[in-house]
């Protein structure tokens, strides 16, 4: 398998990484740089793997690529201990995923990467502002869900953990206020047998 990454550290590359680790399955790398001006991700050779110019990417043994972090997470978790076995369960992963699409990661990415590579100066008040809150609100909502529960997703670790555990193990350096409940949660993905920590940054700008 080849994963398509990125030169500096991405959570939605992470995800990938992380489950890999897990699954103790070997790969090979092409890190693009997505700060260069278009961004190495938009240009032709790359858009014929993934039109939507965004990694990461992986390519199957076949050839095959696929997109999407949670996609690819999705796929590689099949008959694997890293998905329930039934259909409720999967269903509940599932809506994690979702969740993590929708409601986190278009702010608390973004924020991230604002706060190390970007900057916020393209945005309006109002834009960052709602970054903020929105992102404060699916920690607020991550925060409620495991009270009295150890992970995501029927009581066990799941892809639903490793996809949440990108962005959110970054918050709280980025200034998100992050609540007891998700900082156990969070040691508890950490303490998993086989969890690797994300790629250092090269430009030495992003300390996680
Ligand atoms: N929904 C996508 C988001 C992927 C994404 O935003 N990738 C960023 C890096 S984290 C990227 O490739 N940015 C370069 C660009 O948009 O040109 C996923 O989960 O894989």
């Amino acid at each position: 398998m080849h994963l398509y990454t990125s030169t500096i550290p991405s959570g939605n590359a992470y995800k990938v990484e992380l489950l890999l680790a897990h699954l103790k399955i070997q790969y090979e790398t092409t890190s693009l740089n997505i700060l260069s001006t278009p961004s190495e991700t938009r240009k032709p050779e790359f858009l014929t793997i993934n039109p939507n110019g965004r990694i990461p990417v992986l390519v199957l043994d076949d050839g095959t690529p696929l997109a999407e972090s949670n996609a690819i997470l999705f796929y590689l978790a099949e008959e694997t201990p890293y998905l329930p076995s039934t259909k409720l369960g999967r269903a509940h992963v599932l809506q994690w995923l979702f969740f993590e699409q929708y409601s986190h990661e278009p702010y608390i990415a973004v924020w991230k990467f604002c706060t190390y590579w970007g900057g916020f100066g393209s945005r309006s008040e109002d834009e960052i502002a709602k970054l903020k809150t929105r992102g404060q609100d699916a920690l607020d909502i991550m925060e409620k869900h495991l009270e009295g529960k150890t992970f995501l997703a029927d009581e066990m670790f799941s892809i639903a953990d490793i996809a949440l555990y990108a962005y959110t193990s970054a918050a709280e350096a980025i200034g998100f206020s992050v609540g007891e409940n998700v900082k156990k949660w969070l040691k508890r993905v950490e303490e998993r047998e086989g969890h690797v920590r994300i790629n250092k940054d090269p430009t030495g700008k992003c300390p996680l």
